[in-house]
C-alpha cells in the first residue's frame, strides 16, 4: 500500500502540482490513498524490527511501513524519487507499505521536523529522509531513533559533527556531490579558454550537498585557470537564480559560464541570459538531469548536468532500512550512489 500525506495546514504539501500528481496516483495505482489530515491517527507504537511484527487482526502477517520524506514536490527531482520509490514499493508490495511525505517550500524546516515527528507518532517503523538542513534536522531524527524508529539519511547528508554532538548514528545514502559537481565543471572547462570570468549559484548554504556542489565547481575551475568572480546562494529556486544571474550578468558583462548547483537554478540562468541578450555567448551547467534541462542541453542552452539517479536514491535508502529492520544489529555503512555526466552527446 502507498500512502500520500497531505499535512493539514497549507504550509504541507504544495498545493498546484502535487494536487495534479494526487489524481494521477489515484488513476494508475489505484492504492488507497489517504488526503486526511497528516498520517497521524494511527498510533500503534514504533516496532524495531520486522521478527516483532505480529498479524493483523485480518490474519495477514503486518508487514514494516517506511516512510519517505522529502523536500519540495515542486522539484521534478522530487516527485521523479517518489515515483521511483512508488515502483519499488508496487513490486515488492508483500514486503513492506510506503508513506510518502514532502514540504511546499525548500526553506521550511519546521514543517520537515513536524513530518518527522507526525511519522513517528504515526508507528512508521523506518523512516528514509532527505533533509532539508544538515544540522536542524538531526535533533528530531535522534528523537526518532529514540523511539524505536530506523532512519535512513539519503541525497543530502546530515552533519557529521552535529550527529556526534547529539550521539547519533544514522547512514548516509547518497552521491559524492563534489565529484559530480566536478566533473560536470571540468566538462565545461573543455569549451572555455583559460582566464574566463565564471560565476557560482550555489543551493542553500545550511545544505552539505549544496556546499559539496560549489567546492566541486571550484576545484574544477581553478585547476583550469578560470576567474570565479562571483558566487552566491539562490536557495535551489529557479525565480531567485533568475534574479541574481541577471544581476550577476550585468556586473560582470565579461561573463562566459554560469555554474548551477541544482538545474531549477540552471533554467533560471537560461532565462536571464536570454533577457540579457547573452545566449549562445554564456555556457550554463547544473545538476539533476530533470526533463526540462535534457532538452535544454539537446538544444544547447544548457551545456551539460549530472545525473545524480533521482528515482533510484530513495530505493536505495528504503533497501537499507529493510535490511535494519530485519536485523536491529546491523551496522549499516555509509552507500555511495552513482553519479554521471550528462552532455548532448550522452543524451543521444
Ligand atoms: C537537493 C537535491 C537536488 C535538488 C535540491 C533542491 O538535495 O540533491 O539537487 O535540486 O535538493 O531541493
Amino acid at each position: 500500500m502507498i500512502q500520500i500525506c497531505r499535512p493539514s495546514t497549507d504550509s504541507g504539501i504544495a498545493r498546484g502540482p502535487f494536487c495534479k500528481m494526487d489524481k494521477a496516483y489515484l488513476a494508475v495505482l489505484a492504492v488507497s490513498l489517504i488526503l486526511s489530515a497528516g498520517c497521524g491517527s494511527d498510533d500503534r507504537p514504533a516496532k524495531n524490527s520486522v521478527s516483532e511484527l505480529g498479524e493483523s487482526e485480518l490474519g495477514e502477517p503486518d508487514k514494516p511501513r517506511v516512510a519517505l520524506i522529502m523536500k519540495s514536490l515542486a522539484n521534478e527531482f522530487f516527485s521523479t524519487m517518489a515515483k521511483g520509490a512508488e515502483s519499488h514499493q508496487s513490486d515488492h508490495a508483500d514486503q513492506y507499505d510506503l508513506i510518502v511525505n514532502g514540504i511546499k517550500d525548500e526553506r521550511d524546516l519546521s514543517r520537515q521536523a513536524s513530518l518527522v515527528d507526525e511519522m513517528v507518532s504515526s508507528g512508521v517503523d523506518a523512516i528514509v529522509i532527505a533533509p532539508a538542513d544538515s544540522k536542524a534536522l538531526v535533533p528530531v531524527l535522534r528523537r526518532a531513533k529514540q523511539a524505536g524508529v530506523v532512519v535512513v539519511n539519503i541525497d543530502n547528508r546530515l552533519d557529521a559533527e552535529v550527529l556526534q554532538q547529539e550521539g547519533v548514528v544514522i547512514p548516509f545514502v547518497g552521491p559524492d556531490n563534489k565529484a559530480g559537481a566536478k566533473q560536470v565543471a571540468d566538462f565545461l572547462a573543455t569549451k572555455l579558454s583559460k582566464g574566463d570570468e565564471v560565476a557560482i549559484l550555489e543551493g542553500i548554504r545550511t545544505s552539505f550537498n549544496g556546499t559539496q556542489r560549489r567546492l566541486g565547481f571550484e576545484e574544477a575551475m581553478q585547476d583550469s585557470g578560470m576567474a570565479i568572480v562571483d558566487s552566491q546562494s539562490a536557495e535551489w529556486e529557479m525565480s531567485m537564480a533568475n534574479t541574481i544571474a541577471s544581476s550577476m550578468l550585468s556586473e560582470h558583462p565579461e561573463i562566459k559560464a554560469i555554474l548551477a548547483a541544482n538545474d531549477s537554478m540552471a533554467l533560471g540562468a537560461v532565462a536571464a541570459v536570454k533577457s540579457a541578450g547573452r545566449a549562445g555567448a554564456v555556457q550554463i551547467v547544473g545538476f539533476d538531469n530533470i526533463s526540462a534541462v535534457q532538452l535544454a542541453v539537446r538544444d544547447g542552452k544548457v551545456l551539460a548536468t549530472a545525473d545524480q539517479h533521482g528515482d533510484q536514491l530513495a530505493v536505495f535508502g528504503i533497501e537499507a532500512a529493510l535490511k535494519m529492520l530485519q536485523d536491529p544489529d546491523l551496522e549499516v555503512e555509509d552507500i555511495e550512489t552513482p553519479v554521471d555526466l550528462v552532455t548532448a552527446e550522452t543524451l543521444n
